[in-house]
């Protein structure tokens, strides 16, 4: 019988029955925004629509990302089943085979090399109890000293630079409604628009409540265009241009005494050597006016509130953490922190980017922030691991090093959760050759990413549709991700993957979860009276107030909104000024006639990360498909190159090809390509393997380069 001959109450129950409602949150940034899949049966098609649902921090928003994501959690591309690799080809297994293959090869590398030979490299994009558990897995089931994550090439600069000047690193020093409320916003190096477009009108109301913005960035972005002041300045000045700004503040006395005098230590340092600079020579540094500089002090100084925002413009630099630190000076010698309307924010990036810092996946860190080389923190964890403090490894080292340690044949094996690194990591060809020395790799992912390729097995893992988990949003608001999309074929969640292989090394009773929230429950009571204390905060309160800032430390504890009202987190309770030698930081590789412009890198509304996820979805695709240089008219002239034309990109390390997109919303000096795409398009290749000192992130967002028209004819050469 056909659809329209139903009676009608059975044919409205049935078309009920065919719509169903899956809850979660939206697997990109660090919004979070809460969202439903609804999938309906019509006319025998299923068809998918994802909605935003109302919550306290993007009020039921989303963006196009968000809208779309459905499309690579259901794409015919996902992995239904454990790969194994047998001759150079991926064959189908079952778990017991894949599970026996690791225990095989990580006891006999263990066996003949010790417990540091494996090393774990995990991600923000997972949930903080998975977060939690890859860290526990690495030191308890693994027993290496090897464990770092996609973090540490996120946003471990303005990480590092919190906890060395406020001695606490949660990215938002306040609530996202503080921000309507603020006279002045200073936005250093973050794309809000097409990064975290949902938190955009919380800077509309501003402006509309009289805030002036100033957005600091070498190109006009769309977060630019809404500025009152774009500052335009070269690639790699910001800490120059913070001393800049500094100067003029201490010449013209526009501080707040009484603050620093109560509440910081160092001022006389930072003064004596900011005195010291000129403004002539910081213009010709950043290439912005001293006008310009001296406009930003005025404004910022003398209204009643301000704010400091930094992303990865700014933090991705190989003096990241010293050119942060030199704009939270700022924020202090005007007292522009601890209060309403005030404070400094850094921009989380993925899903998780602040949760997934706090509990234990960094190669120096135990969970809530625990130091792990500090004895009474190992005591601790130790205590709620069940094992003795001796137990615990040392301290191991950053993602890039990691690699270079592949390298040099001291670590022989790999397992990867959530990360594509062979595209997003820098030096990408020395990625790619460092893991092709590995004796073993596995790889936890959605689908074969660029990385998982070169794995020997890999493990299907579930999306943000299915795997239920908490998320730590970016104003440090835990979040509870919902997810009841069915768990399909052999996927398996990421935390009952570590769960399992734990389980086959003979540490099973150390890790006997049965969902994610008895592992919260561990973790609860793993960060009790640590910096990220998260231990008053329960899956069932969180339902019902919809999320909680931490530190929360008790059930009754309505958690923490705004940080440093009274003290800082220093145990003299005071903010530390740092003295920023711009310049003498680190020894950066010069622009040259070989190599005269500047590279920077980052993103594009439509895609996310390296692309594994949204180069699957066919509307995202039709929006951008492919990368592109973006140049300015002048430099496309000196070159010779039209709008739309390929172009060779090239620095000391590779090159890339692709098309050239002409605008003027650029510098001369500067060339922006996105890094979302793979192979000869992977940006990757041409970033060196500079570190910054203090937070170990490499220069992203600066590499010398020279173009050429790309000819044809160099093929043909070869060929
Ligand atoms: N659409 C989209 N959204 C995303 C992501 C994505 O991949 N796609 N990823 C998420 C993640 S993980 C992150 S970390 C965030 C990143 O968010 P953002 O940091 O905002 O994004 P980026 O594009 O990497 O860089 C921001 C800006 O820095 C500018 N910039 C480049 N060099 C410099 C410099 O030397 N100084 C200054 N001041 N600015 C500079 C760039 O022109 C760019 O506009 O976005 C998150 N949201
Ligand atoms: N040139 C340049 N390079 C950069 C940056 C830049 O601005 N410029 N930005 C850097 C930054 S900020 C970041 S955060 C990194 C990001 O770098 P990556 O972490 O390497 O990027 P993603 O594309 O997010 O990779 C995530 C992988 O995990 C898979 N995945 C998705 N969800 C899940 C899950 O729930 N579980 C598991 N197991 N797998 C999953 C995806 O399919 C994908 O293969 O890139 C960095 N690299
Ligand atoms: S990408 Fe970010 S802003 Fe867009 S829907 Fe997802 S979480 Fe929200
Ligand atoms: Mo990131």
């Amino acid at each position: 019988m056909s659809q329209s001959f139903l009676p009608y109450a059975q044919h409205k129950l049935e078309q009920k029955e065919r719509k169903r409602v899956f809850p979660s949150q939206c697997p990109f940034c660090s919004m979070q925004c809460k969202m439903q899949l609804v999938e309906q049966h019509v006319e025998g098609r299923t068809r998918y629509q994802t909605i935003g649902v109302h919550n306290p921090t993007t009020h039921g928003r989303i963006c196009m990302k968000g809208q779309h994501a459905h499309q690579h959690a259901l794409h015919k591309e996902r992995l239904n089943h454990p790969l194994i690799k047998r001759d150079g080809q991926f064959v189908k297994a079952t778990w017991q085979e894949a599970l026996n293959e690791i225990k095989t090869n990580i006891e006999a590398l263990q066996l003949a090399h010790g417990h540091d030979a494996i090393s774990v490299y995990g991600s923000a994009s997972i949930t903080n109890e998975e977060a939690y558990l890859l860290g526990k897995f690495a030191r308890v089931a693994l027993k290496t000293k090897y464990i770092d994550y996609n973090g540490r090439l996120c946003m471990s600069s303005a990480a590092t630079a919190a906890n060395q000047t406020f001695g606490l690193d949660r990215g938002l020093t306040f609530p996202l409604r503080d921000i309507e409320h603020t006279r002045v916003l200073i936005l250093v190096g973050t794309n809000i628009a097409e990064c975290q477009p949902t938190f955009m009108p919380y800077i509309e109301e501003a402006k509309k409540n009289g805030a002036f913005l100033i957005v600091i960035d070498p190109r006009s972005t769309p977060t630019a265009k809404l500025a009152d002041l774009h500052v335009s300045l070269k690639p790699g000045s910001d800490a120059a241009l913070a001393n800049g700004i500094l100067h003029i503040m201490l010449h013209d006395n526009l501080i707040d005494e009484a603050f620093i005098r109560k509440r910081t230590s160092g001022f006389e340092e930072l003064k004596e050597h900011v005195l010291r600079m000129s403004l002539s020579d910081i213009s010709e540094e950043t290439g912005v006016r001293a006008e310009v500089i001296q406009k930003i002090a005025r404004k910022f100084a003398q209204e009643k509130t301000g704010m400091i925002f930094t992303a990865r413009g700014i933090e991705q630099q190989i003096d990241g953490t010293a050119s942060v630190r030199n704009f939270l000076n700022i924020l202090l010698v005007t007292g522009k922190i601890g209060r309403a309307g005030c404070g400094y924010g850094a921009i989380t990036g993925q899903g998780n980017g602040q949760g997934a810092r706090e509990h234990g996946q960094k190669a120096d860190q135990l969970p809530g922030y625990r130091d792990i080389t500090n004895r009474v923190h190992r005591k601790e964890i130790a205590e709620i691991w069940n094992i003795d403090e001796k137990e615990l490894p040392g301290k191991g080292v950053s993602a890039f090093e990691m690699f270079e340690k592949m390298q040099e044949g001291e670590i022989k094996a790999l397992f990867l959760m959530c990360s594509n690194p062979v595209q997003s990591a820098p030096h990408a060809r020395f990625i790619q050759q460092a893991i092709e020395k590995l004796s073993f790799f596995v790889a936890v992912d959605l689908f074969i990413s660029e990385t998982a390729a070169l794995a020997d097995v890999i493990l299907p893992t579930s999306s943000y549709l299915e795997d239920q988990g908490t998320m730590t949003n970016v104003e440090g608001r835990v979040t509870l991700r919902e997810a009841t999309y069915p768990l399909k074929h052999q996927r398996k969640h990421d935390w009952q993957i570590i769960c399992d292989i734990a389980a086959v090394l003979g540490k099973g009773g150390y890790f006997s979860f049965s969902s994610a929230e008895e592992i919260f429950e561990e973790l609860r009571a793993a960060t009790k009276c640590s910096k990220a204390d998260y231990s008053g905060i329960t899956y069932e309160r969180l339902r019902k107030e919809q999320g909680l800032l931490w530190p929360c430390t008790h059930v009754e504890d309505p958690g923490t909104e705004r940080l440093f009202e009274d003290e800082f987190s220093h145990s003299d309770s005071l903010a530390k000024f740092a003295v920023v030698t711009h310049g003498k930081i680190v020894a950066k590789e010069p622009v040259s006639q070989a190599y005269p412009l500047y590279l920077t890198t980052g993103r594009v509304m439509a895609h996310y990360q390296t692309g594994v996820q949204t180069r699957k979805s066919t509307s995202l695709v039709a929006r951008q498909f492919e990368a592109y240089a973006e140049l300015h008219p002048d430099t496309a002239k000196t070159y010779g190159l039209q709008h739309g034309e390929l172009v060779t990109i090239q620095s000391k390390r590779g090159s890339v090809i692709m098309r050239c997109h002409i605008s003027d919303t650029i510098r001369k000096d500067t060339v922006f390509v996105p890094f979302h795409w793979s192979k000869h398009q992977s940006i990757n290749q041409l970033i060196g393997e500079q570190l910054d000192p203090h937070s170990k992130m490499p220069g992203f967002k600066y590499c010398p380069v020279q173009l050429s028209a790309y000819v044809k004819e160099k093929i043909c050469e070869k060929s």
